[in-house]
């Protein structure tokens, strides 16, 4: 079985994982995990604690000469804001105290969370639920990319919407992706979604969006439709749906596919030199609830972050009376970090159906399942190889 934890809060010591039941024997190219978090921490839109923070990775378990061990891995990202004397003073996990904060942030987890866990102080709420945790879940999908990439298996993220300026690409290359301030590849587009950032930011407001992620080199048959929590498109709505800010996610064409005839909405078999291809991918990937050899393709809509400096009307919970919103220092826009994020819970969503499906207690016995199913696919009907 395949699981992961997180533990930490925005300002405490450090964010804290483990990741237990990646296979042994998998070489970890440690750089390639702290080059994922430093491209968590930028894109236009960012805040102050971004000048603060430098994410690494530090390995307490599960590896041994930078090789997986087949047990539990241990990691830890530390906070370097927690040094800062009077936020440390505040969340010292042993002598931590402080000025409680009582109005709440519409959209944030602020004021359900205060009546969840009985908090008469926002903090003890808005400390786990910050985007901060968002680091460790980073960094403990780029340790699960390396297993998928060991499989053929990779993900790739861009921006297609901030505020109101939206691209309409389809394909995207991953280094204009990295070229643009806000991950979108269309250049032209990202100088108005940056420049849109800017204006929210004058404005004391937040701006949210959309991203794309696509997942390449996906062998046919994972997830199930044997039963509703065995689906892969639930599995990975879900894990995105799990995710700070995100509202929305669609697989394929989403939402559109409602408003059109079945004629129109699904993805005609053919043949390539004999070999079965589809004419189109308005599936996203997945059918049944299996993945079904073509790309998948996700769209997520994230909202504007919570924290406006020109602060939301709200309630001051201990005085009863009407009270601007609590602003504390925060981002503008995060979608650009949000593409990162979002490939990270992807990753971290598809090694359990995996795993099933060719299991492994090391990589080598993975490649080789995987290899053998592979060759059947391919030998399964005599005239009409398939493609995966
Ligand atoms: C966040 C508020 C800001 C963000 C933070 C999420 O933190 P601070 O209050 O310390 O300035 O920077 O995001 C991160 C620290 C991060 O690593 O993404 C919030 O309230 O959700």
């Amino acid at each position: 079985m395949f699981r992961y934890l997180t533990a930490g809060e925005s300002h405490g010591p450090a964010l804290v994982g483990i990741l237990d039941g990646l296979p042994a024997h998998l070489h970890l190219d440690v750089g390639a995990i702290d080059a994922t978090l430093t491209a968590r921490q930028g894109g236009h839109g960012r805040g102050g604690r971004m000048k603060i923070e430098r994410d690494r990775v530090e390995f307490l378990a599960g590896l041994r000469g930078g090789v997986t061990l087949g047990s539990p891995i241990a990691v830890v990202v530390r906070n370097h804001d927690h040094a800062t004397p009077h936020v440390r003073a505040l969340m010292d996990p042993l002598s931590g105290s402080g000025e409680p904060l009582t109005n709440p942030r519409p959209g944030h987890a602020d004021y359900a969370g205060a009546l969840k866990y009985r908090e008469r102080d926002l903090r003890n709420v808005l400390e786990r639920a910050s985007a901060r945790e968002t680091a460790m879940r980073v960094c403990l999908g780029a340790i699960c990319a390396q297993f998928l990439a060991a499989l053929g298996i990779t993900t790739h993220s861009a921006v297609a919407r901030i505020g109101e300026v939206a691209a309409t690409f389809e394909q995207w290359d991953d280094a204009a992706v990295e070229a643009s301030p806000v991950r979108c590849p269309d250049l032209a587009i990202s100088a108005a979604m940056t420049a849109a950032i800017d204006a929210a930011k004058a404005a004391g407001d937040t701006l949210g969006g959309t991203v794309l992620v696509r997942i390449d080199g996906m062998p046919a048959g994972i997830g199930s439709n044997r039963q509703p929590a065995q689906r892969l498109d639930g599995i990975l709505a879900g894990a995105l749906m799990g995710t700070q800010t995100v509202k929305a996610v669609e697989v394929g064409d989403g939402t559109a596919i409602a408003g059109r005839p079945g004629s129109a909405a699904h993805d005609a078999f053919a043949l390539r030199d004999g070999a079965v291809v589809r004419a189109s991918n308005r599936a996203g990937g997945i059918e049944g609830g299996m993945s079904n050899g073509q790309p998948i393709l996700l769209r997520i809509a994230v909202k504007p972050i919570p924290t406006l400096m020109r602060a939301l009307p709200s309630v001051d919970l201990h005085a009863g009376a009407p009270a601007p919103a609590t602003v504390v220092r925060s981002d503008v826009c995060v979608v650009p970090a949000a593409g990162i994020v979002c490939e990270a819970m992807v990753r971290l969503a598809l090694v359990g159906p995996i795993l099933e499906k060719f299991g492994g207690d090391s990589i080598e016995e993975t490649l080789d399942n995987l290899a053998r199913s592979r060759a059947a696919s391919a030998a399964l009907f005599e005239r009409t190889p398939v493609q995966r």
